[in-house]
């Protein structure tokens, strides 16, 4: 079986990474808390061993390794569940302060070696590693600092394997810490070059998700990180049940990734609406298909109509006529060419799976790599670019032994990545930049009924 080994990274790596494995385990029949297995079904056992250990007795543990740089986010996840092995906790002593220097330098650089002591003893045990998925933010200290010298580390150690980020993105609206473009921004060097996959996961957008289609107050992570563990959840399904599409790592990387720099990936999910409107909704694949090519639906603060897709895919589960699951997706293709870049031809695809996700009868997983990704990188630059601009707080940086030229280079690389992508977003023949047309048509729109989120 080819292996994915997790690695999930300070605070919120680690509440999103416990967040997924709760939701897997059980898709799985393996019981949060003990991790003994109760399901009912082969399906669930075919392909379990991609994400989980299993002993002869038939107990579970999930292939993770848990690591901060502080030890509260080891002791609360190692009291939740046994599905944890204790030898996998990686824990510094203190937290490094929302410093990406202190995550790269200091604080974090001082577990480095025991992470990928970890990770060596993980691999060693495994038939065939596919690949790493690194659960981070990249507002924090650790999860920005600690991973990038992580992924520089495992690029080295284990060249022919991949690596997959799933990236918290920060919002104003969810973090008051003012140096976190800054996080951000030193980011940037380490995904464009070290990643295969970097699946973004943009609080801004999550949190208007809560507001706008769920309409629950928002009061800590919990239920974002519920939705993301949905979509992750969505996203990985054919990783870990039988089927064709997208069953592997490098299957996902192969057909999304047209360019290896064009690797950033937008993920969406349907349905997404508070119980009172998914009472009136009609339950159809035809819904899901709108949601999913709907901006209100997308894990990213971005708007599809702002850019071209280079790829796109649709995940879906339940059980549905695959034909008609076809048609549908084709039909969004050629209804909204304009959208699509020319030069890839049938770059959507689809994926069926008939297991649904616990409590829902059907649902659709999106994945798009999209020139409007634009909006998200030159949010990040802009907000970092306004402090650095005064040098503002830069001394938190250059005390812990940065330099302002990491500074530059960080925004010439995300500069350098924005102009990929809208180069990308040119038809052959075109020279339009259709990376700043503002002007597109609603996908959505073109797609069958209106979106019952949307508001235009
Ligand atoms: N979606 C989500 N975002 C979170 C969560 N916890 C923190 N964040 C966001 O992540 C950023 C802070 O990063 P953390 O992951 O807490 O920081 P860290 O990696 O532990 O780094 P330090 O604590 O600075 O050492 C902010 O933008 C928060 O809004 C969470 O559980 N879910
Ligand atoms: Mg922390």
């Amino acid at each position: 079986m080819r292996e994915i080994l997790t690695l999930q990274i300070g605070g919120a790596g680690n509440a999103i990474g416990d967040a997924f494995w709760h939701l897997i385990s059980h898709e799985h029949g393996v019981d949060y808390g003990s991790g003994r297995f109760d399901g009912t079904s082969p399906l669930q056992l075919d392909r379990i061993s991609v994400f989980f250990n299993a002993t002869v007795s038939k107990r579970f543990y999930a292939r993770t390794i848990i690591i901060d740089t502080e030890a509260s986010t080891i002791q609360r996840l190692s009291s939740s569940s046994h599905l944890y092995r204790p030898e996998n906790f990686v824990a510094g002593s203190e937290s490094s302060g929302n410093n990406y220097a202190r995550g790269y330098h200091t604080d974090g650089a001082e577990i480095l070696d025991q992470v990928l002591e970890s990770t060596r003893r993980e691999v060693e045990s495994l038939d065939s590693l596919q690949g790493f998925q690194l659960l981070h933010s990249i507002g924090g200290g650790t999860g920005s600092g600690l991973t990038s010298l992580i992924m520089e580390a495992l690029v080295e150690q284990y060249p022919d394997n991949l690596l997959c980020n799933y990236v918290t993105i920060p919002s104003p609206n969810l973090s008051q810490v003012i140096v976190e473009p800054y996080n951000a921004l030193l980011s940037i060097p380490a995904l464009v070059n070290n990643s295969h996959l970097t699946f973004c996961l943009d609080n801004e957008a999550l949190f208007q998700i809560c507001n706008r289609n769920l309409k629950i107050p928002m009061s800590g992570y919990e239920h974002i990180n519920h939705i993301v563990a949905l979509t992750m959840s969505g996203l990985t399904t054919c990783l870990r049940f039988p089927g064709q599409l997208n069953a592997g790592l490098r299957k996902i990387y192969v057909n999304m990734v047209p360019f290896p720099h064009l690797h950033f990936l937008i993920p969406g999910f349907a349905p997404l609406g508070s119980c009172k409107e998914q009472q009136f909704s009609k339950g159809t694949v035809a819904e899901l298909v709108q949601q999913i090519f709907s901006s209100n639906n997308l894990l990213c603060a971005i708007d599809l109509r702002k850019g071209k897709l280079l790829t796109a895919a649709g995940i879906f589960r339940g059980r549905m006529s695959p034909r008609e699951v076809d048609q549908l997706m084709t039909g969004v293709r050629n209804k909204n060419l304009n959208n699509f870049v020319d030069w890839i031809p049938n770059n959507i695809k689809t994926a069926i799976c008939d297991i649904p996700p616990r409590g829902l009868k059907m649902s659709a997983t999106f994945i798009g790599n999209t020139t409007a990704i634009q909006t998200l990188f030159k949010r990040l630059l802009d907000l970092s670019s306004i402090m650095l601009r005064r040098k503002a707080h830069l001394h938190w940086y250059t005390g812990e032994g940065m330099e302002e030229h990491e500074f530059i280079a960080a925004q010439e690389e995300l500069l350098a990545i924005i102009d990929e992508y809208r180069a990308s977003g040119r038809d052959d023949g075109d020279t339009r930049d259709s990376g700043k047309r503002d002007s597109d048509d609603e996908i959505s729109s073109r797609t069958g009924p209106k979106c019952q989120y949307c508001t235009n």
